[in-house]
């Protein structure tokens, strides 16, 4: 029996002009540089980090499962972020440019990242690269000024080995399947690190014409 054909004009995401991803362990500025990145390049910016904060926020399902898995630093289930991720991705205007912060961070993620984009695939993925002694002391000083939940020294280091074990390999994948990988020295001022950032963006959409949307 032949196989039900898959109508994937049918999905938004595959419509998106340019999908750019900003990876980095925690601390390492993704959400600080993505909304300068957003604002540069006019991109739609969705961080799974502010999502899951809203929804604890909001006391809705799915912060009080994520509430607890966050606080001790630990990343929430795959199929969780898989499906808000999904349909966050399926409100965004489809002729939009679009940056992903937080979103994949694990090898599974991502696999369902590029399960949700088929045929197109990510354009480029921005690294930060911090040492792990000023991420600390970068959270340390966050959870002094902000008071966030997962700031707290034991879910800092627990965060830090869920990103050496779990997330850090997710990088590998979109290097094997031929994704620019853009690695960005994230030490420095705020705006000393974003203009390498739009350097390095820049020079790929010079470069890579699925990139030249931005
Ligand atoms: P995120 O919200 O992604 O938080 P993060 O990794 O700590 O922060 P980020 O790298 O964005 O750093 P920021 O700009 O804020 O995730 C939080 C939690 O949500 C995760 O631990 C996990 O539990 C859950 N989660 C999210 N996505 C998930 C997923 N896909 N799967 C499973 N779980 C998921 O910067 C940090 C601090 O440094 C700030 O105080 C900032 O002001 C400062 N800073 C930034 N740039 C600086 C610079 N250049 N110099 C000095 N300080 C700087």
């Amino acid at each position: 029996m032949a196989a039900a054909a898959v109508d994937r004009t049918a999905r938004a995401p595959a419509g998106f002009t340019v999908i750019g991803l900003i990876f980095g362990p925690p601390g390492s500025g993704k959400g600080t540089q993505a909304a300068r990145v957003e604002k540069e390049f006019g991109m739609s910016h969705l961080s799974t980090g502010e999502i899951l904060r809203s929804e604890v926020a909001h006391g809705s399902a799915v912060g009080k499962e994520a509430a607890r898995i966050m606080a001790a630093g630990d990343l929430v289930p795959d199929d969780l972020i898989d499906r808000i991720v999904e349909s966050r991705l399926s409100r965004i205007d489809p002729t939009s440019n679009v940056l992903l912060d937080g979103f994949p961070r694990t090898t599974e993620q991502a696999k369902a990242l590029d399960a949700m984009l088929a045929p197109r695939q990510v354009d480029f993925v921005v690294s930060l690269d911090v040492p792990e002694a000023a991420l600390i002391d970068r959270l340390l000083h966050r959870a002094a000024v902000e008071g966030r939940a997962d700031d707290t020294r034991d879910a800092i280091m627990e965060r830090m080995h869920e990103y050496h074990h779990r997330t850090a390999s997710v990088l590998d994948h979109y290097r094997e399947q031929g994704v620019p990988v853009l690695e960005v020295d994230g030490v420095g001022d705020v705006d000393v690190v974003f203009d390498r950032v739009r350097q390095a963006i820049k020079k790929l959409a010079a470069s890579k014409p699925r990139a030249r949307g931005i």
